[in-house]
């Protein structure tokens, strides 16, 4: 039996120091009541990273509670029994050895008592082997030309993982190359891409850990058909398409040779597969050895999480931090603010990332949670959502925890945009952690009338995340250390969160619908009135 969160001692010791805090400020926590309460205490430094988290209403005694919590939830021992290959994915009887793909020193992973490296090593190879032959123009296509267009098919995340990375990594990428991303199953999205390749310099990449993905299929028959029809030949096919799949028959059924399928395995889940082979096209994109690097940021922050204590260690105060607004305070979302256009995709990628595996209502034991499990995430690169959202976070009724993430050094130098960039990084946590009162708007002779609309309480809590620059190295350890919280709040909310049953639902349930949208389906509809109404709505209106 695992422990209901709530019902623990720690919790409940919680409960109670939340209750004596609860009505002080971020100002008052930071600079009069607590001075113990100093800069060096709530900010941390690993490996080039800044981890800052001053600027929450939080104290030390905070922090010593929430960690002795998560010693409750035997955060440490459910991260040693993740990295020796137990089946934590209980739901799906898997291993998460995500961690291992990473792993750049002879480290021994094992699944059901058998090593894991070797596979893995083989399959980097054949990463290497193809990027490398892409890059060099050595990649031929059916009719001779040189390969100069990829196209990723997948959904989901056999889809966001590679192209936030792409997009991320850009400025370390071939720009001879066009890396473009098919998801929907809007026809439209496989369209616009089309419009831009040329059948022979196309190298088409089907990206599905199942091989059935409604979507992804769709649009990987689609895409054989076009390239099909250019050429007026199936034997076109083996130069124009590569599979990353762990259902090895699947793929050989949909016509794609042997070599030129690359393999991961159920211990990746699709969400946490960017450094599996579905990472081939920011791979050819960037370079094996910059994907290495990449790798090696990764493996980084995988070590910091497993061996650090948890009081020093990033991830898991993140994840304790979520818990105590989540949980205590009953704030409902968390933004995810990069001040680094580079990261534009990702909070969409994170929202997956954390969404999908910690938006569960059932816990460890079976049992419905009579507490809440993971909020809402969203976000947006700043500076742009300053001139959009921000408003809220500032002035709104609801409390909206966030994270500021930026670069000390730009990635591009120009005049001065990038400390214009960081000076409103730093002005908004200020901001948003001290306000404005009303003195000091009289102190700046502001019209008595508009006074209450420009105080700004204040009191909003942030976590300042700083790298030096923005590289395939710090981009690795970025991404590992959010990958790292969702697991530390899966364990504090006792959660699996490795499996995704609602996402499987909305799989089966299009499936039974499609038939019936058919022009020539003339059986009664079995749904609910509402969605009958709706089916037959759209089917007289369908030209
Ligand atoms: C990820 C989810 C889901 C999955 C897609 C695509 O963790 O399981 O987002 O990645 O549904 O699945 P396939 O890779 O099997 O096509």
């Amino acid at each position: 039996m695992y422990k209901n969160p709530i019902e623990t001692k720690e919790y409940k010791d919680l409960k109670k120091h939340y209750n004596s805090i609860q009505k002080d400020s971020i100002r008052d926590l930071l600079e009069e009541k607590n001075k113990e309460n100093t800069l060096d205490n709530f900010s941390i430094e690993s490996d080039g990273i800044l981890f800052d988290f001053s600027k929450n209403l939080i104290t030390k005694e905070t922090i010593n509670l929430l960690v002795k919590f998560a010693d409750s939830m035997n955060l440490k021992s459910e991260i040693d029994r993740m990295y020796a290959g137990k089946k934590i994915n209980k739901t799906e009887d898997r291993a998460v050895l995500h961690t291992a793909l990473r792993e750049t020193e002879d480290k021994q992973y094992s699944v059901d008592g058998t090593s894991i490296m070797p596979l893995i090593e083989q399959e980097r190879n054949k990463m290497k082997n193809i990027s490398e032959k892409v890059r060099l123009g050595k990649w031929k296509g059916y009719g001779g030309n040189a390969i100069t267009s990829i196209v990723n098919i997948g959904i989901g995340g056999s889809d966001l993982g590679p192209l936030m990375a792409t997009e991320a990594l850009k400025a370390y990428s071939d720009r001879n190359l066009s890396i473009h991303y098919v998801s929907n199953v809007d026809g439209s999205d496989i369209m616009e891409v089309l419009a831009k390749c040329n059948p022979e310099t196309t190298l088409f990449i089907i990206a599905s850990k199942t091989f059935t993905t409604q979507e992804t299929m769709t649009n990987a028959n689609f895409a054989r058909e076009w390239l099909v029809n250019h050429f007026d030949s199936t034997e076109a096919v083996s130069n124009h398409f590569l599979a990353l799949s762990t259902n090895i028959e699947a793929v050989i059924k949909f016509g794609i040779d042997k070599e030129n399928i690359l393999e991961f395995w159920d211990w990746v889940g699709g969400r946490y597969s960017l450094t599996s082979v579905i990472g081939l096209s920011t791979m050819i994109s960037i370079g094996y050895d910059k994907f290495y690097e990449m790798l090696k940021g990764f493996n980084s922050m995988d070590n910091h999480f497993r061996h650090k204590p948890l009081n020093e260690n990033i991830p898991v105060l993140m994840g304790l931090l979520g818990f105590w607004y989540n949980n205590l305070f009953e704030f409902d979302t968390h933004a995810v603010l990069p001040y680094c256009q580079y990261l534009h995709r990702f909070p969409a990628y994170l929202q997956q990332g954390d969404m999908e595996s910690n938006g569960k209502s059932i816990d460890r034991n079976g049992n419905k949670v009579n507490y809440s499990t993971g909020p809402i995430i969203w976000g947006e690169p700043g500076t742009n959502g300053q001139h959009a959202f921000y408003q809220l976070i500032h002035q709104g009724t609801k409390i909206i925890p966030s994270d500021f993430i930026g670069y000390i050094n730009p990635t591009n130098s120009t005049d001065d945009h990038h400390e214009k960039l960081m000076a409103n990084y730093f002005a908004q946590t200020e901001a948003l952690a001290f306000g404005k009162s009303i003195d000091e708007l009289k102190q700046e002779n502001i019209e008595k009338e508009l006074i209450p609309f420009k105080v700004f309480e204040g009191n909003r809590p942030t976590n300042t995340i700083l790298f030096n620059k923005l590289t395939p190295y710090t981009f690795g350890q970025l991404i590992s250390m959010y990958e790292h919280k969702i697991f530390t709040q899966g364990i504090l909310w006792n959660i699996y969160s490795f499996d995704q049953w609602g996402v499987e639902l909305g799989k089966v349930l299009a499936k039974k619908i499609l038939p019936e949208l058919k022009y020539n389906f003339s059986e009664k509809l079995q749904h609910d009135e509402s969605t009958n109404k709706l089916i037959n709505y759209y089917k007289k209106n369908r030209n």
